[in-house]
């Protein structure tokens, strides 16, 4: 880690997250005013927060080690994905699946990748739907695509990932209690699918107007 020190501090590096801090700004304000559009018209708010967060130098690097990728910007930008996150929550799960309509019909937005985790949620139960979309920064001089991760998760959905990170994802636990709480973890990730069901239904019943 120390012999790539010299690149994270150097001028291309920075400014290249500098583009990706750039890019998480313009797709946070179209959550926002897609939120202030609902909010007047609709009266209510399908967004309940919005995070977002450039990848942690370390994280970078030992994404590249695990996939034996090289330590340059260019393997960087073609390889990592998820440089730039931002993270939608939602009360309900149909509002997902609107917000990431309605950002993937904007027409300076291209998609890159959807991986859905609530339809096929992963073994340890974790859901989420994730999209990798590419959006243009315009500089002094030129237009540049950047790549964002958006992660739409309900509150339940949340809740539910923040402490499965805090118990076991990236810690290095032993086995023997890993395989103790797994399933204690997935029994919690259905307790937490079922709430949005119930709450999903009960939102429909109230006949909540829905943009198409
Ligand atoms: P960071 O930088 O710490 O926030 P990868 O699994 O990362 O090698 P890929 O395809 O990028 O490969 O992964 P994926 O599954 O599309 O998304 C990775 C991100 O999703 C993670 O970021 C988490 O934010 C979230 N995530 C994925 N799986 C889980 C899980 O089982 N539990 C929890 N709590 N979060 C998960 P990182 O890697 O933590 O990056």
């Amino acid at each position: 880690y120390d012999q790539i020190a010299d690149q994270l501090q150097s001028l291309p590096y920075r400014q290249l997250m500098t583009y990706y801090r750039c890019a998480l700004r313009e797709v946070e304000t179209k959550f926002r005013v897609l939120d202030d559009q609902f909010s007047l018209f609709y009266d209510r708010n399908p967004i309940e927060s919005i995070e977002c967060r450039i990848k942690s130098q370390s994280s970078i690097y030992h994404k590249l080690k695990k996939r034996n990728l090289p330590f340059t910007l260019e393997s960087l930008e073609n390889n990592i994905f998820d440089i730039a996150g931002i993270r939608v929550i939602s009360s309900f799960s149909d509002d997902i699946y609107m917000l990431a309509g309605t950002l993937l019909k904007q027409d300076d937005i291209r998609l890159v990748e959807r991986k859905d985790y609530i339809k096929n949620p992963k073994p340890n139960g974790y859901r989420s739907l994730h999209l990798i979309v590419e959006v243009p920064i315009f500089l002094a001089n030129e237009k540049k695509w950047m790549k964002v991760e958006v992660q739409f998760r309900t509150i339940a959905m949340d809740l539910w990932a923040s402490l499965e990170h805090k118990l076991r994802y990236k810690k290095d636990l032993p086995q023997s209690r890993l395989d103790e709480i797994s399933q204690d973890l997935l029994d919690c990730a259905d307790l937490c699918a079922q709430l949005d069901e119930k709450m999903g239904k009960l939102k429909r019943t109230e006949n909540q107007p829905v943009i198409e």
